[in-house]
């Protein structure tokens, strides 16, 4: 099943409890449970997670020969009372630590990523399109509830509509540190990457569905996904020539909550960010440029306000795609927005 779609079911079944809630004060049994603190979770999710890493072991030695090993390769299996570690496999605490931090919803959370291959291709923004192969099960009873054997893509960022993709925030935080696969071949419709990411993610339930059950996951579940990174397309949701990542102004690995002319569209969502009558695609200037290191070309300096979109590279010839920003009145701010600045570069694109 697509996480996708779950992520659809879930929002409906909120729906449902809400709609029955009111029908019936009295009946308790449909009363959307009140949401838990979200520091007080962590710090429960946290311990146990760590308590799972420290009991559950994975087959490390199957990874030290060959190439292209699959998501479907590594098997955890739980430490029983009295049993040592068997020769050709790692106790999970030891292959995990440090742990990864980051702050979302205003909490300071712990997860933790078993990186098996860390892939021979670009890296993805957290905004990005994703194809991938994984599993997902839970922490507590080992139960799968989610997964594709066949490569799947998904929009990792959420937009505004019930239809418009977004993933788990654990999903977005670790695939963003992976590579993708260095390169495939294709025979008889049979894709085969080389080279490719592979890890599991270890989430607590804040960086996954929280309070929200979804079919196969309760309430304030840890999460636990093997996965294979594939390929990625860089996502510009409202085709402006800006990538979604670079409209992230405030850095904070959140796009919703940049909005310039404050009309409650988002800035990836709104093709005049400063609502001054120019579209932000003219108050920008994209680029592209060729290098090809077979004749020893260097890549471009990019000056301070040039940044990389998005670079391929084929054969030795690397393909970098730019965009630059202006600050034409020198206040700091970008002219696409700055409703002060109507300056339209659109002759230069
Ligand atoms: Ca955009
Ligand atoms: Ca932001
Ligand atoms: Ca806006
Ligand atoms: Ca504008």
């Amino acid at each position: 099943m697509k996480l996708k779609f779950l992520k659809f079911t879930s929002l409906l079944i909120v729906a449902l409890v809400v709609i029955l809630s009111c029908e019936n004060d009295d009946d308790v049994n449909f009363r959307p449970a009140e949401l838990r603190d979200r520091a007080e979770q962590q710090l429960t999710d946290n311990q146990e997670l760590l308590a799972y890493l420290g009991s559950h072991y994975y087959n490390s030695g199957f990874f030290e020969t060959g190439t292209n090993h699959k998501y479907t390769d590594i098997v955890i299996t739980e430490l029983q009372p009295s049993q040592n570690v068997p020769e050709g496999h790692t106790l999970l605490i030891d292959a995990v630590l440090p742990a990864e931090t980051t702050t979302f919803e205003d909490t300071t959370y712990e997860y933790y990523v078993l990186r098996i291959n860390q892939g021979g291709g670009e890296s993805p923004n957290f905004t990005d399109e994703v194809r991938v192969r994984y599993e997902g099960f839970l922490e507590e009873t080992g139960e799968v509830f989610d997964g594709v054997a066949t490569p799947i893509d998904f929009r990792m960022q959420q937009s505004l509509g019930l239809f418009e993709g977004g993933v788990i925030r654990g999903w977005q935080l670790v695939l963003s540190s992976f590579n993708t696969a260095a390169g495939f071949s294709s025979n008889n419709g049979i894709v085969d990457y080389n080279d490719f990411g592979l890890g599991v993610m270890f989430l607590p339930s804040g960086l996954g569905y929280f309070g929200t059950p979804i079919p196969g996951v309760p309430s304030y579940s840890n999460l636990i996904f093997k996965f294979e990174l594939l390929q990625f397309e860089v996502d510009d949701h409202d085709g402006d020539g800006i990538p979604t990542f670079l409209e992230d102004t405030d850095e904070n690995i959140d796009v919703l909550d940049d909005d310039a002319d404050e009309d409650t569209f988002p800035d990836f969502l709104d093709p005049d960010d400063d609502n001054d009558g120019v579209l932000t695609q003219n108050e920008i200037i994209t680029n592209q440029y060729i290098v090809d290191t077979n004749m020893n070309q260097d890549e471009p300096v990019l000056a301070i306000t040039e940044f990389e979109v998005s670079r391929f590279e084929t054969d030795g010839i690397i393909t970098i795609n730019t965009v630059t920003f202006f600050d034409t009145n020198g206040n700091m701010i970008f002219d696409h927005l700055d409703e002060d600045v109507t300056e339209d570069y659109s002759d230069d694109n």
